[in-house]
């Protein structure tokens, strides 16, 4: 047992009334929505790199963050993983997530990074064990090293190109070994920071490629996880080629790959892309991509990733309602990729960013499964679609050419009676829940 969280106590369930700061208001674990529990639908993870390794700098400044455990070297490494599991605990959070680059000392060369990892991820087996915490998903940092500057599986290098796939290997293997239910790849250098240097064709080949390599060894393993891609369109590259969902979409279909790989949705990332997270969970769905989100917001003035927790009940309704529509979660979760603000030092600011989100992520999915239940939402939904239901409609559908409908609108005389779309309607009524 560390000393960090002191002072901090193990925050539970008292419900909306309880004065105590270190208590849940809405998220209790236990309580059944839609014959599920909470605990298992929301699948909350802590992201380890945010709340343990981020040191606070920002473009203007440097760490702000004094924890014991940085620094270089196994022990602390260890140290870090003891404050982590402490922090689950606290927080009662059934999962968390990691990258490589966060959990271990990077080595003098592949061979010893990767002797690293193996050694944290026996530490961290032993931790799970006692804690019963599982990991939601695993990836590679193939981003902050500067061997990756220009890409990983899109480098013009083909060396960074193998480097990435020995990395994303032991990864895996790191993820299949803890009982990982996924594992993400983020591309934050797949893409450019110029044109006027890069061959975009070659790029896209070689990122479809890596991709295959991964899938074929995830079933070389026995992995039973998804193996999934998080959109985003830029930063830290100006152009990043996983965009958002639809460009995934269309990459995946290129390579084959659409009934192997799933998306991991952002909030952040899907404004960054112009898009809301609502709308980026319904293509999702809608294809049948769907597999897990990052839970946390950007700030709307700054227009970057801010990557702060979530605080806005709609909003994030609006997002569950989608995944509940969609039979909720199977293997993917909420993970809270958020970090603190710079100034927020204090090892009880960690624990109560936590908490906070978990209760905003609990009051929205129970509204969003309030406005389930009811079902005047999808009524309206599919009243507005009724004219499709009919035979000849479906006929059309099937059927139609452009001479057929020019047939049919002179023979039938048709003329489309505009109907109201009923917005407002629609927001009083989402209004009453949220
Ligand atoms: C970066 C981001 C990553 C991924 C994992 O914006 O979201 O932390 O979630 O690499
Ligand atoms: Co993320």
């Amino acid at each position: 047992m560390t000393d960090f969280f002191a002072d901090v106590p193990t925050c539970r369930f008292e419900g909306p009334e309880t004065e105590n700061e270190f208590a849940f208001r809405h998220y209790n674990p236990d309580e059944v929505v839609m014959g599920k529990r909470l605990e298992d639908h929301l699948r909350f993870a802590v992201a380890y790199w945010h709340s343990f390794a981020w040191q606070g700098q920002d473009p203007f400044g440097g760490q702000t963050f004094d924890r014991p455990w940085f620094g270089e070297g196994m022990r602390l490494a260890k140290l870090k993983a003891d404050v982590a599991f402490e922090m689950l605990e606290r927080v009662g959070a059934p999962f968390f997530c990691f990258h490589d680059a966060d959990v271990r000392p990077e080595g003098e060369s592949f061979a010893e990074s990767r002797r690293n990892l193996e050694e944290i991820v026996d530490y961290f087996g032993v931790k799970m064990e006692e804690t019963g915490v599982g990991l939601l998903w695993g990836t590679a940092n193939l981003f902050t090293h500067r061997r990756f500057m220009a890409g990983a599986a899109t480098n013009p290098d083909p060396d960074v190109f193998a480097y990435a796939g020995a990395t994303v290997k032991s990864c895996m293997d790191a993820t299949h070994k803890l009982g990982g239910q996924n594992y993400v790849l983020w591309g934050g250098r797949e893409g450019y920071e110029t044109l006027i240097n890069t061959d975009l064709g070659r790029e896209a080949e070689q990122a479809g490629r890596f991709l295959q390599m991964v899938v074929e060894y995830k079933h070389k393993i026995g992995f039973d996880g998804q193996i999934m891609i998080e959109p985003k369109p830029q930063e830290p590259s100006k152009h990043q080629y996983d965009y958002d969902v639809a460009t995934v979409y269309g990459f995946l279909k290129r390579f084959g790959l659409e009934d192997e790989v799933t998306v991991n949705i952002e909030q952040g990332h899907a404004i960054l892309a112009g898009h809301s997270f609502e709308h980026e969970i319904a293509l999702a769905a809608s294809l049948g991509i769907f597999g897990s989100i990052d839970m946390n917001r950007n700030d709307y003035q700054s227009g970057w990733d801010t990557d702060q927790f979530p605080n806005n009940v709609p909003e994030v309704a609006l997002a569950y309602y989608e995944i509940l529509k969609a039979g909720g979660f199977t293997k993917g979760g909420t993970n809270f990729d958020a970090k603190l603000r710079r100034q927020s030092l204090d090892p009880a600011d960690l624990v109560l960013a936590h908490v906070g989100a978990m209760d905003v992520c609990a009051r929205a999915l129970k509204a969003a499964a309030a406005m389930l239940e009811n079902g005047e939402l999808e009524r309206l939904r599919a009243e507005r679609y009724a004219g499709w239901d009919t035979e000849d409609a479906q006929a059309l559908l099937k059927n139609a050419t452009l001479e057929h409908c020019e047939e049919c609108v002179i023979a039938q005389d048709i003329r489309p009676e505009p109907r109201s779309g009923r917005q407002e309607r629609i927001e009083n009524l989402i209004n009453r829940f949220v």
